[in-house]
């Protein structure tokens, strides 16, 4: 199995809303395995770094406004192609275009206010992030009981 980490956020919007438990359990029931969490409140400098790529765009000012709003839940979920099937699971960018079952399809209406981030499938965009909000020492090695259920 490729097994993999990958970098979650609950965004504001996502705090505020109350929907931390949700999103927690749906990657929780899913199978992934959760490897660090940290309730946090992210600065201007972070969030310039987090979303660099974006740098320049129309709409970068006021996602750095955004992101910076208030207290974010940032997670680093592990499990058989993590990055991909948390992808899949939020569903796209803009939750108008996102199917139902999907975090984003379910819980959100406008593209600015999506209610998750996860780390995008480029290679390294994972790594990159998980290292930018995580020490090493944040982040845990352990088995889940249902391991061996889980995969084959
Ligand atoms: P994703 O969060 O799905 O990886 P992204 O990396 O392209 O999407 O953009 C980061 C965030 O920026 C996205 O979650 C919401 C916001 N955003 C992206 N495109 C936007 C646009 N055209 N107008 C307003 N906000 C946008
Ligand atoms: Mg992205």
């Amino acid at each position: 199995s490729d097994q993999e980490r990958t970098f979650v956020m609950v965004k504001p919007d996502g705090v505020q809303r109350g929907l931390i438990g949700e999103i927690v359990s749906r990657f929780e029931e899913r199978g992934l395995k959760l490897v660090g969490g940290k309730f946090m409140r992210i600065d201007e400098e972070l969030a310039h770094e987090h979303y660099g790529e974006h740098e320049g765009k129309p709409f970068f000012e006021g996602l750095v406004e955004f992101i910076t709003s208030g207290p974010v839940f940032a997670m680093v979920w592990e499990g058989q192609d993590a990055v991909a099937q948390v992808r899949t699971m939020m569903g796209e960018t803009d939750p108008a275009e996102s199917a139902p079952g999907t975090i984003r399809g379910d819980f959100g209406l406008d593209l600015g206010r999506n209610v998750i981030h996860g780390s995008d499938t480029e290679a390294g965009s994972a790594e990159r992030e998980i290292e930018l909000f995580f020490d090493d020492d944040e982040l845990l090695d352990y088995e889940r009981v249902d391991e061996t259920w889980l995969y084959e």
